[in-house]
């Protein structure tokens, strides 16, 4: 009712298409499974519509989306920094500055999200190369990682240290309120708990399924817990009931496990394949951080394959805002983009 009258659509009988990324993709998919009569259709880039508990696939996918010899590196850090650890060498949080994080689980979660990002967002080089050289070198890769996680993950992409510690998410009027917000929606929904698979994982086996439960009990309280089979019998996880949704998913972005990757009758699901091909990037383009709506596609290793989805989306929803036309609808085609960042 506000956005018709704000564009003057009130009294008419308008439908909207919905456009969502991550989380406001599932939203997207979630708006037209609910409200069908408001909407022509949906676009669920990167939808996260299936609620997962034990979110392994996210893992294994940082490990596939690094290559052997980038996730070898990885996997090495994560040794060398569990090492250090358990032998009490806390200095090893100096490194990454990261001293305030008391608990090894929220400085573990701080380093392996670290490494995500470079997958999800569209900038494997910014890890792997370094890595891959220091290996090879024979230097430090703690220290090598260390300066990614500092420079890249800190500076550039302006990830928040103190957003790790669960004394900063207890504080209900942080500066900064949406890593509480997140973690809610995880706490009592959605999980997508990213722990470590039992083999061949690329983060610390510490990061498990009671990490993420002492979490939730410690941030939120007893009792917030995420009922996911509820969540997904209520939305219908993959198997979402509606029509007119198409998802769109980078090949190399861990999230793509919690959306819908295969194509069913009226929800068209594509896969862009590329080498910096992740979270959002038919709508982004490459790299997908800093976010940029509309976002060239020259910087992604294969531009054919980002525009040919494009193309594909643009053609579902031309046929899909004329299908509304042909009901006598009067339609107020605007986007509504929210794009979330997601950790
Ligand atoms: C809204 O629509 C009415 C009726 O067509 C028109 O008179 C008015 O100028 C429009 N207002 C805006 C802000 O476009
Ligand atoms: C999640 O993993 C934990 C630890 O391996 C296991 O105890 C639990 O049964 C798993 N839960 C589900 C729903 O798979
Ligand atoms: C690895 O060695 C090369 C050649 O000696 C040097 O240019 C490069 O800076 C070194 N890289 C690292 C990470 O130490
Ligand atoms: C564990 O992972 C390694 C490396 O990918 C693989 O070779 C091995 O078969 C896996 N073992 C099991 C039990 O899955
Ligand atoms: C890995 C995966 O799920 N691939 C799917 C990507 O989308 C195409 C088109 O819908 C499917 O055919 C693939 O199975």
């Amino acid at each position: 009712e506000t956005l018709n009258a704000k564009y003057n659509r009130s009294g008419v009988d308008n439908s909207w298409f919905v456009f969502g990324g991550s989380y406001s993709g599932a939203l997207s998919a979630w708006f037209r499974l609910k409200f069908p009569h408001l909407t022509c259709g949906s676009l669920a880039s990167s939808g996260v519509v299936l609620a997962v508990y034990n979110f392994t696939d996210f893992d294994k996918q940082i490990g596939e989306s690094a290559g052997p010899e980038c996730k070898e590196a990885l996997q090495e850090v994560t040794r060398l920094v569990d090492g250090q650890l358990q032998s009490g060498h806390n200095s090893v949080k100096e490194l990454f500055g990261a001293k305030l994080l008391e608990n090894d689980g929220d400085f573990l979660y701080l380093l392996a999200d670290a490494a995500a990002i470079a997958f999800q967002y569209g900038n494997p080089d910014v890890l792997c190369s370094p890595l891959v050289e220091a290996k090879k070198n024979g230097t430090d890769l703690v220290e090598a990682f260390a300066h990614y996680v500092n420079d890249y993950y800190v500076g550039t992409f302006r990830a928040s240290v103190a957003s790790y510690d669960q004394n900063y998410l207890k504080n209900t009027t942080p500066a900064e309120s949406s890593y509480r917000l997140w973690w809610y929606q995880v706490c009592s929904e959605v999980a997508y708990f990213q722990v470590a698979p039992k083999n061949d994982s690329v983060r610390s086996a510490k990061i498990d399924t009671r990490y993420h439960l002492d979490l939730c009990k410690n941030v939120f309280g007893e009792g917030v817990y995420p009922d996911v089979s509820m969540t997904n019998l209520y939305y219908g996880g993959t198997r979402i009931a509606g029509s007119k949704i198409v998802f769109a998913n980078g090949s190399q972005d861990p999230w793509r496990h919690a959306s819908k990757q295969k194509s069913s009758e009226e929800l068209p699901s594509y896969l862009i394949e590329c080498s910096n091909c992740g979270h959002c990037t038919d709508i982004s383009g490459c790299p997908q951080a800093p976010s940029n709506i509309g976002g060239d596609s020259s910087k992604c290793s294969s531009p054919e394959a980002v525009n040919k989805v494009r193309k594909q989306i643009v053609d579902h929803i031309d046929l899909w805002l004329s299908e509304c036309q042909d009901q006598g609808q009067n339609l107020g085609c605007t986007a509504i983009l929210s794009l979330d960042l997601f950790f």
